[in-house]
């Protein structure tokens, strides 16, 4: 039986794609846990326990008790938060997977999913449909926790036949949560102040080009990832993962059918100098070829969805 542990599981992604595996394995299942108590309240259809990865001990005892198959590790800091703590990224980014890669060993776990980033490209990467083993200079502690982050990965894989499988997302759009401390987080927030009909002042400039991905695309490729016969998977450090392509002007333009009155202000700050240095665009060459990845959501799709279900999730009309 496959039992499902999910570490981080209260963050943006984690919140999608927990709910995903419990479709797919039983509520039953799923163990969701993550550092912060709070976020109890978003699993009451599977069980939920805190946990701080950084403590080996307490994760062991989760991995023991509840007999773990399977661990999806979302935890982790993000770009722009990494920045202002750039020690407290790396301790956490780097020691988090670490134990959890070596609990894989122990316990032979027998598929460990850790997301990798467009983050571990830098300035000299190439800019247009990067492909998957273009030069890598990360200048940000995410970056360069994510880069590492791949080789132990492709490590534990090589030494010790962990089953470690990672995608490099490209910046992830949903409307069931917000996003936290990333450069890509624009794009999520935009939707919040279009809906409630306010102005949005856009920490990027306007004909910033960044890698995106509606969640719903991101949550199907972890499990198609997930689901491929190990034969199959030949990139044992992390899969390049395109979705869509766009700017802060054209996310705005594609909501203002919507809400014509929305207006937008750009007032770049340290997150542009980030957002610089990584793709515009992306090759997922390899994805396709090896486990048949292909994204179903264009910007325009993903906005008609969005502004359609947001005002209702979060409840903002009742706040007006
Ligand atoms: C970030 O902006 O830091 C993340 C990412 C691209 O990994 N969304």
């Amino acid at each position: 039986m496959d039992r499902i542990l999910v570490i981080g599981a209260g963050g943006q992604l984690g919140t999608e794609l927990t709910k995903a595996l419990a479709h797919k394995y039983g509520n039953d299942n799923i163990i969701a846990t993550d550092f912060q108590d709070a976020m109890k309240e978003k699993f009451e259809y599977c069980s939920f326990q805190t946990l701080n990865v950084m403590d080996k001990p307490a994760l062991e005892k989760i991995v023991e008790k509840e007999k773990v198959t399977q661990i999806y590790h979302l935890a982790a800091i993000l770009s722009a938060s990494g920045e202002q703590h750039p020690l407290q990224a790396w301790d956490l980014n780097m020691g988090g997977l670490l134990n959890v890669l070596e609990i894989a060993r122990d316990h032979k776990i027998e598929k460990v999913f850790w997301p990798s980033s467009i983050a571990v490209f830098g300035p000299h990467s190439d800019k247009q449909h990067t492909p998957q083993q273009s030069f890598k200079d990360p200048n940000t502690v995410y970056g360069i926790s994510k880069l590492a982050g791949e080789h132990w990965c492709e490590y534990y894989f090589n030494k010790y036949g962990v089953d470690v499988r990672s995608v490099r997302y490209p910046g992830l759009i949903g409307y069931k949560s917000l996003a936290g401390g990333g450069t890509t987080d624009y794009a999520v927030d935009i939707y919040h102040k279009a809906v409630t009909e306010e102005k949005f002042v856009c920490f990027l400039s306007a004909h910033t080009y960044l890698p995106m991905m509606y969640m719903e695309d991101a949550v199907n490729a972890t499990l198609q990832l997930m689901d491929a016969p190990k034969e199959n998977i030949r990139i044992r450090t992390s899969y390049n993962l395109a979705g869509i392509s766009f700017s802060p002007i054209e996310i705005y333009q594609s909501i203002l059918p919507y809400y014509p009155q929305f207006e937008i202000a750009y007032q770049p700050d340290f997150r542009q100098q980030i957002a610089d240095s990584w793709p515009n665009s992306i090759d997922d060459s390899m994805a396709i070829t090896d486990w048949n990845w292909k994204p179903a959501f264009d910007l325009n799709a993903m906005t008609a969805i969005i502004v359609k279900n947001l005002p209702q999730y979060f409840n903002y009309k009742a706040h007006k």
